[in-house]
């Protein structure tokens, strides 16, 4: 089994994270690079990572894979308000990266422009709701939900994406979470 994606993308850290006690091989793709590319289109014409290999079968798209590889291992599916905070946590982070990659592309995304303002009303409303989540303890067990919030705040972090530092519960989610194995072995800044 391989799983396929770049050490930086916060939906493959999940995986990662996530699949620590599985055997699989990891190979290291870079969006950016027209050879890499050329590689990924022939399977996965998304162009998106993470995605997994398992012999003839290709999953693609992380939530798909979670789902697949929990149905193959016969692990507990997330239940709906799990799933509901994962949304959550997909919907910030899908938009994350398109302000990432339109600032990439110099373009300035702190404009007064309608585009920009539905992100940022978003990503307010978003983390809010996730720090009053952490603080009712939907976040205690370490779960594919959690781990996701974690991978989202660590990445916004690293790529001063969002500033969560006046949200206590997430501030104190994060560091709690930082210090665990697979979160230092996957740290995007090594
Ligand atoms: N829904 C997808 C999102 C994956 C995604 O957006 N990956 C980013 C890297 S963090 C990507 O491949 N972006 C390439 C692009 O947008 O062209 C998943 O959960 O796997």
């Amino acid at each position: 089994m391989k799983l396929i994606g770049s050490t930086t993308s916060p939906y493959v850290r999940r995986l990662l994270m996530w699949m620590k006690d599985f055997q699989y091989d990891f190979e290291k793709v870079d969006i950016f690079n027209s050879a890499d590319r050329a590689k990924l289109v022939e399977k996965n014409p998304s162009l998106k990572i993470p995605m997994l290999e398992d012999g003839d079968t290709i999953v693609l798209d992380s939530g798909v894979i979670f789902r697949y590889l929990s149905q193959k291992a016969s692990l507990p599916s997330l239940s709906w308000e799990q799933e509901n905070l994962l949304t959550l946590i997909d919907s910030a982070n899908d938009s994350l990266v398109q302000i990432f990659l339109l600032s990439r592309s110099d373009i300035d995304t702190s404009a007064d422009k309608l585009y920009f303002r539905l992100q940022r009303e978003r990503f307010d409303v978003i983390f809010g709701e996730l720090n009053k989540a952490a603080e009712q303890g939907k976040f205690d067990e370490w779960n594919y939900a959690s781990l996701s919030l974690f991978c989202l705040l660590d990445w916004v972090e690293f790529r001063a994406r969002y500033d969560f530092s006046k949200l206590p519960a997430l501030v104190a989610f994060h560091a709690e979470h930082a210090t665990r194995e697979e979160a230092k072995a996957s740290d995007p800044r090594l």
